[in-house]
Order: structure tokens, then sequence, then C-alpha cells
């Protein structure tokens, strides 16, 4: 995952919310390349029944996708793209 270091976000359609397809475009393009299961669970946590991200969720989905990288970041002192953590430090990352 790359950020770009600017974001500009596109809305397909006038009506302030996006499909799910429209958030992974927009997604890739402005911070994240997510993968399919990725991609799947984050529209399925914050899109409504319609399979639409108005822009508030948007903005969490990406907003949780930011800090838990950059949680990641900082724990992977190695870089090896692995980290270990206790049950408790995990259950403290997920429920952020
Ligand atoms: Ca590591």
């Amino acid at each position: 995952m790359e950020n770009s270091g600017s974001v500009q976000i596109k809305i397909a359609d006038q009506n302030g919310c996006m499909s799910s397809s429209e958030m992974r475009i927009v997604v890739m393009e402005a911070v994240f390349s997510l993968n399919n299961a990725l991609h799947q669970v984050s529209v399925a946590r914050y899109s409504d029944p319609n399979h639409t991200i108005n822009f508030d969720n948007f903005v969490n989905c990406l907003f949780r996708l930011e800090t838990l990288f950059n949680i990641f970041k900082e724990l992977d002192t190695d870089g090896s793209g692995t980290i270990e953590v206790k049950v408790m430090e995990w259950l403290n990352l997920v429920m952020l």
C-alpha cells in the first residue's frame, strides 16, 4: 500500500453516495490497493443494505485503514511484513 500524499475524491453520481465498486476505485486511486477479501470486508462493514457507501462511512473506512496500516508499520520494526502481537494487543488494535 502506498500513500499518494494528496487525495482527490471523485464521486460518480451526485446523490452523495457511492457504490461498492466506485468505493474500490476511489480507495485504490486515493490511498490503498485493496485485495478482494479486504474490499469485501470493508464494503460489508461500511455500506448500507443496498451496497452504497455514504461520505461519512467512506471517510471512516479510509481513516480506519490508514490508522491500522500506520500501526502495523510501527510494529513491523524490521520491515519484514509480519508482526507478532499478544492477544490483548491484537484485541486493542481491532477494537479501535
Ligand atoms: Ca517484522
